[in-house]
């Protein structure tokens, strides 16, 4: 089936690729790798597939990829690259999401710790001239929830695009999304380890992002119409948002 969103998980595979040392296969539950349903109506049933990818490197715990494609809609791309704890580093975040109503676009280097200036200071200065470049080029979001503000970064991308509209994504879209992975892959090839008390914080930092995120997740609806609730809840706990439990002792 062809899938929109197609082009940019082959870039983002190629690039991690190319850039990250010792790349590995992230384990993916079983169940989770692919999973099908039917929707739409009776007369025009519809075939909707869920696909999951993860890696891991140094630096980096979890690199992972949620695609859900239909013909025509819903195609969704939620590419989340969560960093080591062990790094001064941001999360990589993109949503990208087709449904009936349009896209809806977001893109977004989010801070572990945003009250914390060292935390965000040396993202926010590279950041912000890819995010000014491409935020001319593309109409607001819209207002976000305030309970969601702790999680963004002042360099956070969001747009509502119409269906019809082909040239921006081209032209926007694509190359931000390009622009935002290339400097996130600069900020953890460079990152160098960071102190034991440091750690913990980050991994607090986490753990309140990956709560939220879970607790929050905006596609809950869909997945669990078309899959099920408890497949979905598996799903998000165990797969999309899992900062693993062991960790706070391990660490
Ligand atoms: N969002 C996810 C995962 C998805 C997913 C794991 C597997 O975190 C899809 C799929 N996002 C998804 C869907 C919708 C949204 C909406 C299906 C539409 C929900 C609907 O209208 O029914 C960005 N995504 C949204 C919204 C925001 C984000 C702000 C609108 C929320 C709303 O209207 O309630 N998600 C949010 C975000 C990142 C992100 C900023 C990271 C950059 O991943």
């Amino acid at each position: 089936m062809s899938w929109l969103w197609q082009p940019y998980l082959d870039h983002a595979r190629e690039r991690l690729q190319a850039r990250l040392h010792n790349m590995q296969p992230y384990p993916i539950p079983e169940g989770f790798e692919e999973r099908r349903a039917r929707t739409g109506s009776k007369a025009r049933p519809v075939e909707v597939v869920t696909r999951s990818w993860a890696v891991q490197a140094r630096g980096i715990r979890q690199a992972r990829a949620a695609c859900v494609a239909a013909a025509p809609v819903p195609q969704v791309l939620n590419f989340v690259i969560n960093p080591d704890h062990h790094y001064e580093l941001p999360f990589f975040g993109a949503d990208l999401v087709t449904l009936p109503g349009g896209h809806l676009l977001a893109l977004d280097l989010q801070p572990v710790l945003k009250q914390d200036e060292r935390h965000t200071g040396p993202v926010r200065e590279r950041l912000e001239p890819v995010f000014r470049r491409w935020r001319r080029l593309l109409p607001d979001g819209g207002p976000i929830p305030t309970e969601a503000q702790p999680y963004f970064s002042d360099g956070f991308l969001w747009t509502r695009l119409p269906l019809s509209e082909t040239t921006l994504l081209e032209e926007a879209v694509f190359p931000a999304f390009q622009e935002y992975l290339e400097l996130y892959l600069d900020l953890v090839t460079a990152a160098a380890p960071v102190q034991n008390e440091r750690a913990r914080q980050l991994l607090a930092g986490q753990r309140r992002y990956t709560d939220y995120r879970a607790e929050k997740d905006p596609a809950r609806g869909m997945l669990s119409r078309f899959y099920g609730v408890e497949w979905t809840e598996a799903y998000i706990h165990d797969f999309l948002f899992d900062l693993p439990r062991s960790l706070e002792v391990s660490s």
